[in-house]
């Protein structure tokens, strides 16, 4: 049974026989080792879909599922051994995992590969103090670069948000760009490795960090000025790093009204602070992403809040 199978079966029961009649069949044939019920269990179970949250309950499905020679739940397993979701978190078991599953997965030969050749960045060189803006060069390596945009790339859909009068979903009126988040689940012992540098580098916590947002602007897209502040929230976004992922293209430099427009080379990052030192917001720190006059721009984007931040439910932890 493939995994699409399955969900038109359980969409089946669920119709007929209610949420309750569909958990249970799946609760059955997870029981029965069939690798996409362990498999599709075990998200749920991670995101409280449909079922109580349970992490522990997810990654103990997952390690069945991988046991039972599933690729794609080995390398979900290794990610969450990197965040320590459901398991106290392991690098060097996460590693070990990828690697047992290289030869039979050429996204695992490629993550080993990036594990094993992690760039040293820059120190961070300050452009304007007050308010801060900083570079740092290399912190991420090309190669790096290129795997955000062949694995996470492919996901990127159009920006929308929710018309506050209607309700209902409409572009964007900021900005034009595709974009995505990396899901918690998605957040694999390579994207991983980026976030703990991001965090090292900037002198803040992983886990204060939102989903790295990946970003693509075709000919002509572009990010108005706005403020990466966002409007009454309790734990807001103290910091932001922008990540250029690559150079092949034209206009696409990041404006400040504070002063510089500036541009990174692939693997760079800007930083700068959203807030002013009494935790206000800092309106002088509006900015934005020009249009690109040729080619396509990828770019990602880690906004770093006050204090813990939780991917799976999209609070403050
Ligand atoms: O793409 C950019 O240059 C850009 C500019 C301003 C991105 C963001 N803001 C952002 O992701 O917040
Ligand atoms: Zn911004």
């Amino acid at each position: 049974m493939t995994a699409a199978t399955l969900l038109q079966e359980l969409e089946a029961i669920a119709h007929r026989g209610g949420l309750p009649a569909a958990v249970n069949l799946l609760r059955t044939r997870a029981d029965a080792d069939e690798v996409p019920a362990l498999e599709m269990l075990a998200h749920w179970l991670l995101w409280g879909s449909y079922v109580p949250r349970d992490p522990v309950g997810g990654y103990a499905l997952l390690t069945r599922a991988a046991e039972l020679g599933s690729v794609e739940a080995a390398l979900t397993r290794a990610a969450l051994l990197a965040t320590g979701t459901g398991v106290a978190r392991d690098i060097a078991a996460a590693a070990e995992i990828v690697a047992a599953v290289a030869d039979r997965s050429s996204l695992a030969a490629r993550q080993l590969a990036l594990l094993d050749a992690k760039p040293t960045p820059s120190a961070a060189r300050i452009i304007q103090a007050d308010p801060y803006i900083a570079v740092i060069e290399g912190l991420l390596s090309a190669d790096e670069c290129g795997y955000l945009i062949d694995t996470v790339g492919p996901r990127v859909q159009p920006s929308m948000v929710v018309d506050p009068a209607t309700r209902r979903r409409i572009p964007n009126p900021t900005r034009d760009s595709h974009g995505t988040n990396v899901s918690p689940v998605d957040e694999d012992v390579v994207i991983n490795a980026i976030n703990r540098r991001i965090a090292a580098a900037t002198g803040t916590d992983w886990a204060h960090g939102e989903p790295l947002h990946l970003l693509r602007y075709t000919v002509g897209q572009q990010y108005k000025p706005h403020l990466d502040a966002l409007p009454s929230v309790d734990n807001q976004r103290s910091t932001t790093v922008l990540l250029y992922l690559n150079d092949d293209f034209a206009g696409g430099e990041t404006w400040f009204k504070s002063g510089p427009t500036m541009r990174g080379r692939a693997g760079d990052a800007i930083v700068f602070r959203n807030l002013m030192e009494d935790g206000q917001v800092d309106r002088r720190t509006e900015h934005a992403g020009l249009p690109v006059t040729t080619g396509v721009k990828w770019l990602a984007t880690r906004w770093i809040r006050q204090r813990a931040f939780d991917p799976w439910s999209g609070q403050s932890g």
